[in-house]
């Protein structure tokens, strides 16, 4: 796949296939793609692009180089109060940017795929677990390390990660804070497969594709159903009023939007009361 640079960002590279696929790439690998508050604010802004792009159909988050998706917050950054915007200065207030980062990944409706090679750890695992699909390298390493650096994600972290591999097994992962290897998160549904590290981006941008050649709003309704049921509330906003933008097209619709801007009283009496 030929990307074309599609944005001029510090700590990401974001990028552009011709048929639709925008790419998202964390680039701080000597950090093993830690992130600070930059890093995620840059990411936000990329989404926000890709999302608004009617061109971009699906999204690929991933990390820069063979070792690393993302390894978490960067803690040479973490203060007292969260994650500092400004290190050393007085201004440095603490903050969790990545809490809306998780909610515009799941809000965003089109399919958001992590691509893993190496490791997927701490925040950095948090963060492929929001994304809907995770396609991993053969050398991908997953795991959680809040308890072991004073730190936990009891949001989809512990969530999203307990409805995918079972309450007793997410407990497992964050109470011991083991690593576990790319066959084994194969084996307990954490990601949806895995190919040699050679082939990991051709095989992504091939799953890309063929969602390319999905109905979109059937996906952005799909991705919205599964959330609903996770998202409470906020979920079922979301599936509802992806119905009032299909409402809004109906002949029923605009003759309330018609009436209102006629002033005259809306004639509703022509329209089915379906059973
Ligand atoms: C990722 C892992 C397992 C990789 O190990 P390895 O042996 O392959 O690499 P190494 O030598 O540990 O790391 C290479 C360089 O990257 C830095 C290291 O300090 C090292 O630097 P130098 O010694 O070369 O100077 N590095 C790696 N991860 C970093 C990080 N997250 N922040 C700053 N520097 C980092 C291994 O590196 C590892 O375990 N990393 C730490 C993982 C971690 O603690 N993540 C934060 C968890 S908390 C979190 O993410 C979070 C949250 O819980 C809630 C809200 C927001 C964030």
């Amino acid at each position: 796949v030929l990307w074309s640079p599609a944005g001029d960002y510090q700590d990401i590279r974001y990028e552009h296939s011709a048929d639709g696929i925008a790419k998202i790439t964390i680039n701080r690998p000597e950090v093993r793609n830690a992130f600070r508050p930059q890093t995620l604010m840059e990411i936000s802004d990329a989404l926000v692009e890709a999302r608004e792009n009617p061109e971009i159909g699906v999204i690929v988050l991933t990390g820069e180089g063979p070792n690393a998706f993302c390894s978490g917050g960067d803690q040479r950054v973490r203060g007292d109060t969260g994650y500092l915007t400004e290190p050393g200065s007085a201004r440095a207030v603490g903050r969790f940017h990545v809490t809306d980062l998780h909610i515009q990944i799941r809000r965003l409706p089109k399919p958001v795929v992590a691509m893993v090679a190496g490791y997927a750890i701490g925040g950095g695992h948090v963060l492929h677990l929001v994304c809907d699909l995770t396609i991993a390298a053969d050398n991908a390493r997953f795991g959680q390390v809040g308890p072991k650096v004073g730190s936990f994600d009891g949001g989809f972290g512990a969530g999203l990660l307990a409805e995918l591999v079972g309450v007793k097994k997410a407990k497992e992962i964050w109470f011991l804070c083991r690593q576990y290897d790319a066959a084994q998160a194969l084996s307990m549904g954490l990601v949806n497969t895995v190919v040699p590290l050679a082939d990991l981006e051709s095989e992504t941008v091939q799953w890309c594709r063929e969602m390319l050649q999905m109905s979109p709003f059937a996906l952005r309704l799909m991705k919205a159903s599964f959330n609903a049921a996770e998202d409470g509330l906020s979920g079922i906003q979301q599936l509802a009023h992806d119905a009032n933008l299909l409402f809004y097209s109906t002949e029923e619709a605009k003759e309330g939007r018609e009436a209102f801007k006629a002033k005259r009283t809306p004639d509703f009496g022509r329209f089915p009361r379906r059973p």
